[in-house]
């Protein structure tokens, strides 16, 4: 009796290890991986200026500057002051460094805890004239 108690703890034992297993092939919790692609231009805007995401993520975001000026696309929070924010206020490390025209800067970063963010171009004058795009993460 004692033997076969034994026996069944460890089968369930087993069972349960091939189930973790099993789970780990997703890599990120079931997350699927994204690209995002946006244009900054001239006329300070973001294309497209709206854009979704999975909360934990790999988000990987390229920021094609069709423009002359330079350009940049920074991940912060929807409370943000987008008028004041700079690169060092980027969430998740999401920031592509500023890009010069005709360039095109990429970044790649895990998508914070669901809820609505804005992502904005930090040179100055840029997010005042309108370069401000909202990214939702669910
Ligand atoms: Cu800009």
């Amino acid at each position: 009796m004692k033997r076969l108690t034994l026996l069944t703890l460890l089968l369930v034992a087993a069972l349960l290890l091939a189930a973790c297993g099993g789970g780990g092939d997703g890599g990120n919790g079931g997350a699927e991986a994204v690209s995002l692609t946006f244009e900054g231009n001239d006329s300070l805007q973001f294309n497209p200026a709206t854009a979704s995401a999975a909360a934990g993520a790999e988000v990987t975001v390229t920021l094609n500057n069709s423009g002359a000026l330079e350009h940049s696309w920074v991940l912060v929070p929807d409370t943000a002051d987008v008028v004041t924010v700079t690169e060092a206020d980027a969430v998740a490390g999401a920031t592509t460094g500023v890009v010069a025209g005709g360039q095109s800067g990429t970044v790649t970063f895990t998508a914070p805890a669901a809820g609505t963010y804005k992502y904005v171009c930090a040179v100055p004058g840029h997010a005042a004239g309108g370069m401000v795009g909202t990214l939702t993460v669910q």
